[in-house]
């Protein structure tokens, strides 16, 4: 076996802001950051208890000391394949086993993942792909219907540094990630201060940034989530939400569940169908869901088909969660509500889960970390009266100081000090717990999948008929908000489907495809002249069916 020792503390990754020495020194101290990277983690995990079981997936059951043996496999054959430390790898893999192993494999080898979400299409692989200039892109065959090989096909064309595509499944014309697996090598592995992966964020702009995270900040994350979430060698996480996502990932999620030595599940969809017979079988403690899920899964279970009285926690976050929703977990499901209210860019905050029933249900928690810093501040940037709602700054020891080679935008995203601007506004009540009241970011939260407004505007601006678009969120009583974009037409005008046609080959992921146009002839301004999209959005609820042209969903 291998055995990852940390290479040289080697400079920063360059175009990664990282936190000023004087920071970096005040958490190791705390104890925050302990110089332990993810391969150290899981290779202890293998020592002091090899024989439980980490990973369920589908018909696969991996213990420790099989998921560290195949992940120094992999490293060894991503090596021999001549990826490199530091080397970007996008990654676009559903739920199933080889998400673990590879990730884990990239990690020793130093090597960085970038981690896409199964729904990616060709438009943001594409940037993803050129943007980090990857040297590999690892999918699966086919997941949900859609082959991800053809997908490949096109983005190899287009990319000139993606040297491999690995598939797990069926190869075709690519690598084979099942013949990959090669004697393990002793390979010097990054040191904890590294860069361990590229998060996305949910982004506001014409394009996602990319957030890097270091081993130190986020396994602090993770001992964090794992203390707060109450997890340990006997808990069973099911992670239903896609894995690549920062919540079923570390809050604490499946990285937390081997942080603590516990089992995680792998469903391949959220839908009760698929999770309570796993909730079931596997004994399952915790599981995370958005809140359009955990509506369906309250709906569900009142059927009580299936045994589910191992669930001890339901977290609910990635969107406003409704009080009213919020009070029916523990009557239904009998067990604890936690929200959960975090960011990929770090902070991440959680109801306690012995906190009284009405804190749970009615705000979105408090930070992990004590030297989780918060400022809530109105549009000059002062601080608002207690209780008041504001903007959410932040900054900690697990909040990124700035997004990947996007220096214009962090100069905007950061204040000089270092906090991180969320978007949200929010208020903090008299027990120092946050609620969340509503965004100042340009941004749709459609049922927890975040969709940037500009994005969308510029590709429906590439349409020759579209003179110009704005787009907006409307409120939605499943999804919380759905996006509807306001066109405005050239001579011809399109027709609502032909629009969201020319955006899917366009190769947009689904969930960013308007599920409403609505055509107008100028748009409303503000006083210094900007589209105001508080009055075009109010266009919508004076009148919500006024417009023939209009699609109501897609
Ligand atoms: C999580 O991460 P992202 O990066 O997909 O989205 C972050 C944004 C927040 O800034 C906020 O606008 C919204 O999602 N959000 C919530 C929320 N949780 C996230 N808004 C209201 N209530 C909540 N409970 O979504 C994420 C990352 C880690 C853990 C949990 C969620």
């Amino acid at each position: 076996m291998t055995s990852p020792v940390p290479r040289e503390e080697a400079a920063p990754l360059p175009g990664c802001p990282t936190w000023p020495e004087e920071f970096a020194t005040r958490y190791r101290k705390a104890g925050y950051w302990r110089g332990e990277t993810f391969g150290q983690m899981l290779r202890e995990r293998a020592r002091n208890h090899g024989e439980r079981t980490a990973l369920v997936a589908g018909a696969q059951r991996w213990t420790y000391r099989e998921l560290d043996a195949r992940a120094d496999q992999l490293a060894a054959g991503f090596h021999a394949l001549g990826i490199k430390p530091r080397d970007r790898v996008v990654v676009q893999l559903p739920n199933i086993g080889a998400f673990f192993e590879v990730i884990f494999a990239l990690f020793r080898l130093g090597a960085l993942p970038v981690f896409a979400l199964p729904a990616h299409r060709g438009a943001e692989i594409n940037y993803f792909c050129s943007f980090t200039e990857a040297v590999a892109y690892i999918i699966p065959d086919k997941h949900s219907g859609f082959d991800y090989r053809t997908l490949a096909e096109q983005v190899r064309g287009a990319v000139p540094t993606l040297r491999h595509v690995i598939v797990a499944g069926e190869a075709g014309p690519f690598t084979s990630l099942s013949g990959l697996y090669a004697s393990p090598a002793e390979l010097p592995g990054p040191s904890a201060s590294d860069v361990a992966f590229f998060q996305l964020s949910g982004g506001s702009t014409g394009v996602p940034k990319l957030i890097p995270r270091t081993h130190d900040d986020y396994i602090y994350s993770l001992r964090g989530s794992v203390e707060i979430c109450q997890l340990d060698g006997s808990s069973v996480y099911l992670c239903a939400l896609p894995a690549a996502h920062n919540f079923p990932l570390s809050s604490p999620g499946v990285l937390g569940t081997f942080y603590a030595g516990g089992t995680a599940v792998l469903a391949l969809n959220p839908s009760p169908d698929e999770a309570f017979p796993l909730i079931a079988r596997e004994r399952v403690t915790i599981t995370a869901l958005v809140p359009p899920l955990a509506m369906i899964w309250l709906e569900s279970a009142k059927a009580r088909r299936h045994d589910l009285s191992s669930l001890r926690v339901l977290q609910v976050g990635g969107a406003k969660f409704s009080a009213e929703a919020a009070r029916r977990v523990r009557p239904t499901l009998g067990c604890t509500l936690q929200q959960v209210f975090g960011m990929a860019e770090g902070l991440v905050n959680y109801t306690r889960l012995d906190d009284p029933e009405e804190l749970i249900v009615t705000t979105q928690g408090r930070p992990i970390s004590p030297d989780d810093e918060i400022r809530v501040v109105d549009e000059e940037g002062n601080e608002v009266a207690p209780g008041e709602t504001g903007q959410l700054l932040t900054r900690g020891p697990y909040t990124i100081r700035g997004y990947y080679m996007a220096e214009a935008h962090n100069a905007r995203a950061f204040t000089p000090d270092g906090f991180y601007h969320t978007g949200d506004l929010v208020r903090v009540t008299l027990e120092g717990y946050l609620v969340v009241e509503g965004r100042a970011k340009d941004q749709i939260n459609r049922g927890g999948d975040k969709v940037a407004a500009e994005e969308v505007e510029n590709h429906l601006l590439a349409h020759p008929s579209v003179h110009d678009a704005a787009v907006v969120a409307i409120p939605d009583p499943f999804l919380g908000e759905r996006t509807c974009a306001f066109v405005i037409p050239r001579e011809t005008p399109p027709t609502a489907a032909a629009l969201n046609a020319f955006l899917r080959e366009r190769g947009l992921a689904a969930y960013k495809i308007p599920d409403r146009v609505e055509f107008i002839a100028a748009f409303p301004k503000t006083g210094v002249g900007k589209v105001s999209k508080k009055a075009l959005r109010e266009t919508l609820t004076r009148s919500p069916s006024k417009n023939a042209a209009s699609t109501p969903s897609r």
